[in-house]
């Protein structure tokens, strides 16, 4: 039988990655995108004739608009991966934070419940995008499913409620609802403003000779960086276990920004990288994460679940196909 997903946040990275791997497995994938200005479909533009795929709009501050995107596509797995997404962000507007992270995950559920019982629907089973900033100030290095939590932001506050109503749902209702623990992942679809991103495009842009040098915050801190399109297979096979459950995907590795600056410049030719870095204390945070690394041995065991991609591989692509990017823009 052909199954159906729904995906909020689908415009974003991972939403882009997920619909492309699930419409590869035959799913009828409907991809909620909220109602902005300008249109963002930069990593789905490639979708919009897909006779299996197809946009709703809907927000996840607005509970009766997932009411009707579920009534519209029937799922069997719903992944929720819509968030403010940005821990730097998150200072900046605590409460828009917290309303789509915290609050906006419940609506969801809470919709799933609705939708269930007046449609008098079959289970479907639900994925929440958790993170690795709900380990924030580490307590254990590496971190797994059992090691306590401790965020350092407002983002990572309001995903740890997220986080803890899925459990909750799932033991109240018996809902078939997971949290993946996701370390950080990044691909060439990453949003501009993060670092991976910011720099694989600094660095191309350095070296087309458009711009002098790339201002960033910290560059000691460390991050656990995995390949999106690895990270939403796990997604995946977390919904298609026997019983619900939660679980870190990590590559067990941490790198700090310095190291990926070097493999990114090095990508270009360019060794000697000091000389273009500028850093700037409007990139700094009030509370740093300094490291982040994930023990994804349960995802190894019950999932079958393995990073594929190591982190110099992902810079090449990601410095090659902004190379492309910025010919383009150029001509
Ligand atoms: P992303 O590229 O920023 O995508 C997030 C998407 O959510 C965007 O398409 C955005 O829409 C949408 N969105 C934001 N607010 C919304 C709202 N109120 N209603 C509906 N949609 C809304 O983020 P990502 O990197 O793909 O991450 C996907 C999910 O995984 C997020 O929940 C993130 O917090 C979580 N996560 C990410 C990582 C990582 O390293 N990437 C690690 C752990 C967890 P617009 O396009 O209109 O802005
Ligand atoms: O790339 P980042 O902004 O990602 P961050 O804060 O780790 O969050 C990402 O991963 C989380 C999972 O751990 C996700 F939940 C979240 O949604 C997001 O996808 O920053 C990485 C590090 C930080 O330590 C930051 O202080 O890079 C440091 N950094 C240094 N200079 C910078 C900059 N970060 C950004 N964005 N911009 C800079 O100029």
């Amino acid at each position: 039988m052909v199954k159906s997903a729904l995906i909020t946040g689908v415009n974003g990275m991972d939403g882009s990655h997920l619909a492309d791997f699930l419409l590869e497995k035959g799913y009828i994938v409907y991809g909620l995108e909220r109602r902005t200005s300008k249109p963002n479909r930069t990593n789905t533009a490639h979708l919009e004739n897909h006779d299996n795929f197809h946009f709703l709009t809907g927000d996840l501050s607005d509970q009766t608009s997932l009411y009707r995107a579920l009534k519209v596509s029937k799922p069997d797995e719903v992944y929720n991966l819509a968030a403010q997404s940005f821990v730097g962000s998150s200072w900046q507007i605590p409460m828009q934070t917290s309303d789509v992270n915290a609050l906006g995950v419940l609506r969801l559920l809470e919709a799933v419940r609705e939708y269930q019982k007046e449609q008098d629907a079959p289970p479907l089973r639900f994925y929440q995008a958790s993170t690795s900033e709900m380990f924030g100030k580490m307590v254990e290095n590496p971190a797994s499913e059992s090691t306590p939590f401790y965020p350092r932001s407002p983002y990572g506050v309001a995903k740890l409620y997220g986080y803890w109503m899925v459990k909750n749902y799932r033991e109240s209702y018996d809902m078939f609802a997971c949290s993946g623990i996701l370390f950080n992942h990044e691909s060439e679809r990453r949003g501009i403003e993060f670092v991976t991103r910011k720099i694989t495009d600094g660095v191309v842009r350095i070296h087309l000779g458009l711009q002098d040098c790339i201002a960033l915050g910290n560059l000691e801190s460390k991050r656990d960086w995995g390949y999106a399109p690895d990270y939403v297979e796990g997604m995946w096979l977390m919904l298609q276990q026997d019983e619900p459950d939660d679980y870190v995907l990590a590559t067990g590795k941490t790198f700090s920004i310095r190291e990926f600056l070097d493999l990114a410049f090095r990508e270009v030719g360019i060794t000697d990288w000091e000389p273009y870095v500028v850093e700037d204390p409007r990139f700094m945070r009030p509370a740093e994460v300094d490291v982040l690394r994930g023990d994804a041995s349960k995802a190894k065991t019950c999932l079958g679940w393995e990073p594929k991609t190591d982190l110099q591989e992902m810079v090449k692509r990601m410095v090659a196909s902004d190379l492309e990017k910025n010919k383009l823009e150029r001509q």
